[in-house]
């Protein structure tokens, strides 16, 4: 093979390994790194760089100015077997610097030296000030068709079919911090639409902190760590954010949602997302309505528990990408449709009383229901993190035509802050030209030079109007699908630092959400506020959230209150009268379980009839097995993917138990953390843990023949959500059922009512 080609047999492999992927469920545990085993020994004989794994993706390869190449995505990267320098000169040897003599000094016209530890110098660029912490995949757009008289977007046309690159994340840890930190999530997605690149770029909550985007750096202030000693990271559970949020109130409804289970989500996967804003939609006729934009997630949305949370902050801190991954990886494409709430283009912009301009502000679904229009698959995780994840570039003016933005004083205020963010964090003007960035519409943009320009524009007369290039490039004409921005009336008023009145009202839509749950979904609600404001230094602080909590509601101050050990103030605002809307609780339906994990409890001495028939059920529903046992290896011919020492509750949806392990020779407590002060169990501590601490965080736990007994000897058998059989397959399939509704809560009935 040509080493200086692209290679057209990476490009097959790729086309084949993509067909591959879409064919049924997998039969392998995801997550291996590479896409091939390695030799033992270094492979020495120069080769092409290996495919990427069977489920990557990248960036079409477009020109900086959107045209299609042809070429195939690996292009992109390394060519050839060789190693060589930038500029493509083969070198001999990369281990050694060029010395005066083996024993020195390195010599200054080491030009290979240089490069590589200039290049490596520079390869960080600023972490997003917000959401740094992210994981992103690629997909597919397709459109219903059910918007196409209210918009003229092309793209949700019937049957249109879209490439997305999406990219979820935390808000405010920095890119290090761990995924599962109780905190809102970004749910951006990049449509390349053909007629221009559409954003949106949304939060897994439906509403924001504050209402004017000149408050975004106060709140971000208050809920990024300490300025003096830099902690705590990752959390809202602090001094400063509480402070903050008691004061400026306008927070509350936004500050109830992150104290509720939604702030924990199980899995990006399990998300609903939304846009939080009102947008307006145009169609052909020039005829508007304005609109709210809904993710809504085909597993349902789902969370995770607070213990879960905290436990995986330190055992898995990449659980929220590993499982994006792994999913996207084991087949378990995840899919959301989006929806839209439709509600009249009125002058006074209000909707039952809802001012739409108040982005602390729902419109329950019950009073407009969400509308399906596209569906949205992931179906390739990126090549490289940085390339893609890293460099991609949201902006929610990325519109197309039939697609426009509202005076909401906070999206005004993100219309300005995203370019403005991206011209420091990616190094200049042209971010738009990085490859995930490139729109898939043909650009004429007349923008030129600047940083990193890839473009190689031709022509004289990049200025309009001009006659030395034809004329070109020329402004499209009516029924050429240009943007046209909806001439709304502005209404003739006094300039003023001011809000409307309606959005003074900061109580009512948080006692809304709050009336709204389920008693389980109160009691971490109840158990969030209390954890964060417990951790709070000064009392004043707390003091002045409970205020704010007697303000949404008695039950919920006063339970608050107790567990701060101060008593509960009374409310100094008229309690709302609101409906409950049965739309914001999670609880209470069936789902699919695609992509969840299943642990499964061996016992390496044991005879393991019908393991190997339960692993191959687990995959047909397409589920990922992990084998556990006391040592690494096989059992029973079949491959173990974690050990004792390396598993923790935390990683499974739902647990098996096929064996009754005794002690494994690592279970003394001195050698493993986990094992515990049992005096002599006779089933191995660790495996005792797992068991306790699924049952503790409601898990569906089954267990078949000797895996029968540790259920018993830890207490949990005839307990709601807990299965014992014969049979290892029935046990499945009823442990499949109850993970269908995510968490056996019947087991702990709850204390707030
Ligand atoms: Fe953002 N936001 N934001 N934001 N935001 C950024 O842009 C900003 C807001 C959201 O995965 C930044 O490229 C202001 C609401 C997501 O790359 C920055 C205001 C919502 C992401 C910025 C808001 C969001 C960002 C940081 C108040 C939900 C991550 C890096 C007016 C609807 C996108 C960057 C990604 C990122 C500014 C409020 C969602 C600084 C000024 C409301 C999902 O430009």
């Amino acid at each position: 093979m040509d080493a200086s080609k692209p290679a057209k047999a990476v490009k097959e492999a790729v086309e084949a390994a993509t067909e591959a992927l879409t064919d049924g469920p997998a039969t392998e545990v995801p997550g291996a790194p590479g896409s091939a085993p390695p030799p033992l020994t270094e492979p020495t004989a120069a080769q092409e760089p290996l495919p990427p794994k069977r489920e990557q993706g990248a960036p079409e390869t477009r020109t900086p100015t959107g045209a299609p190449t042809g070429a195939p995505a690996v292009a992109c990267g390394q060519q050839g077997a060789y190693l060589t320098t930038a500029q493509g000169a083969r070198l001999r040897d990369t281990d050694h610097s060029l010395k005066a003599g083996p024993r020195g000094p390195v010599l200054l016209q080491d030009h290979h030296l240089r490069e590589k530890i200039t290049h490596f110098d520079h390869e960080r660029i600023p972490e997003r000030v917000v959401h740094a912490r992210g994981a992103g995949a690629h997909g597919v757009f397709v459109g219903y068709g059910t918007a196409e008289g209210l918009t003229r977007a092309g793209f949700l046309g019937k049957g249109r079919k879209t490439d997305v690159f999406v990219r979820f994340s935390t808000v405010l840890g920095s890119r290090g911090s761990a995924d599962t930190v109780r905190d809102t999530r970004g749910f951006a997605t990049k449509f390349y639409t053909d007629e221009g690149t559409f954003d949106l770029v949304a939060n897994n909550i439906p509403v924001f902190f504050i209402q004017d985007a000149i408050k975004f750096p106060d709140i971000i202030h208050a809920g990024k760590p300490h300025p003096d000693r830099e902690i705590p990271q990752a959390q809202s559970a602090h001094d400063t954010f509480w402070d903050f949020v008691s004061l400026h109130t306008e927070a509350q409804h936004h500050t109830i949602w992150n104290m509720s289970d939604r702030g924990i989500p199980r899995s990006y996967r399990m998300m609903e997302g939304f846009g939080v804003h009102t947008f307006r939609l145009v169609n052909a006729a020039g005829e508007t309505a304005l609109v709210k934009f809904h993710w809504k997630p085909a597993l349902g949305v789902h969370s995770l528990t607070w213990e879960e949370a905290q436990l995986l902050g330190g055992v898995d801190p990449d659980f929220h990408r590993r499982d994006l991954y792994d999913a996207i990886e084991a087949g378990a494409f995840p899919e959301w449709e989006l929806g839209i709430q439709v509600l009249p283009d009125t002058p006074e912009e209000t909707f039952a009383g809802i001012d739409l301009l108040d982005p602390t502000k729902i419109v329950p679904e019950e009073l407009a229901p969400v509308q399906p229009v596209g569906r949205l698959t992931l179906n390739r995780t990126p090549t490289n993190f940085f390339a893609e994840t890293e460099q991609v570039a949201f902006h929610v003016g990325h519109l197309p035509p039939g697609i426009d933005v509202t005076n909401d004083p906070l999206l005004q205020g993100r219309l300005f802050s995203y370019v403005d963010t991206q011209l420091t964090r990616l190094g200049g003007p042209n971010f738009s030209q990085i490859p995930v960035n490139r729109p898939h519409a043909p650009v004429n943009d007349m923008l030129r030079d600047g940083f990193h320009q890839h473009a190689v524009h031709a022509g004289v007369a990049p200025y309009r109007p001009n006659s030395l290039d034809g004329g070109n490039p020329f402004p499209a004409g009516d029924g050429e699908n240009a943007f046209v921005d909806v001439p709304v009336r502005v209404a003739e008023a006094p300039k003023v630092r001011a809000n409307p009145v309606s959005f003074d009202d900061h109580f009512s839509q948080a006692r809304l959400f709050w009336l709204s749950m389920t008693d389980v979904e109160r009691e971490h609600i109840v158990r969030a506020y209390t954890f964060e404001l417990g951790k709070c230094y000064h009392q004043a602080i707390r003091e002045r959230q409970l205020q704010c909590l007697a303000n949404i509601d008695p039950v919920l101050c006063a339970q608050v209150a107790t567990g701060l050990g101060l008593p509960a103030p009374e409310p100094t605002v008229p309690l709302a009268d609101v409906t409950p809307s049965a739309a914001l609780s999670q609880l209470g339906r069936d789902w699919p379980t695609d992509g969840r994990t299943v642990g499964i409890v061996v016992d390496a001495g044991a005879d393991h009839g019908g393991l190997d028939e339960v692993r191959q059920a687990v995959f047909a529903a397409g589920m990922v097995p992990l084998l556990i046992a006391a040592h690494g290896g096989t059992v029973a011919g079949l491959p173990v993917q974690r050990t004792f020492a390396t598993a923790r509750s935390v990683e499974f949806d739902a647990l098996l138990l096929a064996g009754a392990p005794a002690p494994a020779p690592d279970a003394l407590p001195a050698r493993d953390a986990k094992a515990g002060a049992a005096d002599s169990p006779a089933v191995d501590p660790r495996v005792l843990l797992l068991v306790e601490e699924c049952w503790r965080h409601a898990k569906a736990i089954g267990g078949w023949g000797p895996g029968t007994a540790v259920l018993r000897r830890v207490g949990v058998t005839d307990t709601p959500g807990v299965v014992t059989g014969e049979a290892a397959t029935e046990v499945f399939g009823d442990v499949r059922q109850l993970l269908a509704a995510h968490r056996c809560w019947e087991r702990f009935p709850a204390s707030v009512g």
